[in-house]
C-alpha cells in the first residue's frame, strides 16, 4: 500500500515536471501522452538474471549440433516449465548458407496462455560458430555471453518475476528463444538475411499456434554489456515506431535514458530476428540492441573470443529487465 502511494506520486511528479513550462494546449497533449496505468511492476532481480546468463555460458558455446547446445536447450525448457509457463518446442532443420543441416529448436514459453491480447518477447539462444571478428581466434566458436545469453537471461528473469510475484500483467506474454540466429555471413550468404535469423524465419512462416498474432514484439540482442547504449534501431523505427517510443518513454520516466538513448535520429538498420517477424508474421517488433552512439557499431567484443562473462554488467541487465516489466504492466 505504502509502495503504491509512492508510485502514484512518482507518476504525478513525472507528469508535472514534463508540463511545467508548456502552454495549456501543450499541457493537455503531454498529459494525454504520458498518462499510464498507475501500476508498478514487481522488482527485476539483476543478480538472478546474471546467474541465468552465467548458467548458459557454463554449457560452453551453444553452437547448433553440439552437446552444449542440446543441453542448454533442455535447460531452457526445464526453467520455463519450472516457472509455470506453458512450453512449446518447435523442432526444425535449418539449412545454413554453407549448406549444413542444423538440428534446431525454437523454445516458446507462454504466460496467461488464454489472454487474447499478447505481447511477444524474444532473444536468440544459440551462439556463433566462428569468432570471425577476432584478430586471432577467428575459427573458434563465440562464447556469446552478451551475444545470445544476455537477452535470454533477462527474459528468464522476467518470466520468474512475473510468475512468482503473485501479480500478473493483464496481457498475455509469449517468450520466444529463437535458435540458429548467428550462423550468418553477410558477405558470403546470398539470401536477404545474410544467412542469419534461421529460427525466426522458421517461426514467422510456421507460428507455434495456428493463426497466432500479437499486439507487438520486443527483441533483445546484446543487452548485458557495461555502459550499453540502445539506439532507436532503424528497422524498428520503420516497422514499429510507436512501440519504440513507448519503451523509450517508459525508460526515460524511470531514469534509464543513459541506456535507452534518444539522439533525435534513427540508428542504423540491423538485420536481426525482428525482421522476419515484421515482414512475414506482420507483428510490429522492435530490437533493443547495443549500438555505440559515436559509430552505430556493435559492442567492442562482438563476434570475438572476448564475448565472455567479464562483459556482463548487472546494472545493464536491470535497466532492460525493469523497463520491459514496466512496459508490460502498463498494458491493459
Ligand atoms: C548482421 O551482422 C547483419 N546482423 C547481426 C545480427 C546479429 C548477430 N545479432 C547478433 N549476432
Ligand atoms: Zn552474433
Amino acid at each position: 500500500m505504502r509502495l503504491n502511494r509512492k508510485i502514484i506520486l512518482f507518476w504525478l511528479a513525472a507528469v508535472i515536471t514534463v508540463s511545467s513550462c508548456k502552454s495549456k494546449k501543450q499541457d493537455q497533449q503531454e498529459n494525454q501522452a504520458t498518462e499510464v496505468k498507475a501500476v508498478t511492476a514487481p522488482a527485476f532481480n539483476a543478480d538472478s538474471a546474471y546467474g541465468y546468463v552465467a548458467k548458459q555460458v557454463a554449457f560452453g558455446p551453444r553452437v547448433p549440433n553440439t552437446d552444449a547446445h542440446r543441453r542448454c536447450g533442455d535447460y531452457l525448457i526445464a526453467q520455463l516449465k519450472q516457472f509455470g509457463c506453458e512450453v512449446t518446442v518447435q523442432n526444425f532443420t535449418a539449412t545454413t548458407y554453407d549448406n549444413l543441416k542444423l538440428n534446431a529448436r525454437n523454445i516458446i514459453g507462454s504466460i496467461n496462455p488464454n489472454a487474447p491480447k499478447r505481447i511477444v518477447l524474444a532473444s536468440h539462444w544459440d551462439s556463433r560458430p566462428f569468432a570471425d571478428q577476432d584478430s586471432v581466434a577467428r575459427t573458434k566458436p563465440v562464447i556469446g555471453a552478451n551475444d545470445g545469453a544476455s537477452g535470454v537471461g533477462v527474459l528468464l528473469e522476467m518470466a520468474r518475476t512475473i510468475q512468482q510475484s503473485g501479480v500478473k500483467p493483464d496481457v498475455g506474454i509469449d517468450l520466444i528463444f529463437f535458435d540458429a540466429e548467428d550462423w550468418g555471413n553477410s558477405e558470403l550468404a546470398k539470401d536477404e538475411y545474410g544467412g542469419f535469423c534461421l529460427g525466426s524465419q522458421y517461426w514467422a512462416a510456421n507460428k507455434h499456434k495456428p493463426g497466432y498474432t500479437a499486439y507487438y514484439g520486443v527483441l533483445l540482442d546484446m543487452v548485458g554489456a557495461k555502459g550499453a547504449t540502445f539506439l532507436k534501431e532503424g528497422n524498428s523505427m520503420q516497422y514499429a515506431p510507436t512501440v519504440v517510443n513507448k519503451v523509450w518513454e517508459t525508460a526515460s520516466r524511470m531514469g534509464y535514458n543513459q541506456y535507452f538513448v534518444d539522439t533525435g535520429q534513427s540508428g542504423p538498420a540491423i538485420t536481426d530476428d525482428h525482421l522476419p517477424v515484421n515482414k512475414v508474421a506482420k507483428i510490429p517488433m522492435i530490437d533493443i540492441i547495443h549500438l555505440k552512439v559515436e559509430s552505430g557499431s556493435f559492442f567492442k567484443d562482438w563476434h570475438t573470443a572476448h564475448d565472455d562473462m567479464d562483459n556482463i554488467d548487472r546494472g545493464t541487465l536491470k535497466a532492460v529487465g525493469q523497463v520491459l516489466l514496466q512496459t508490460l504492466y502498463n498494458e491493459e
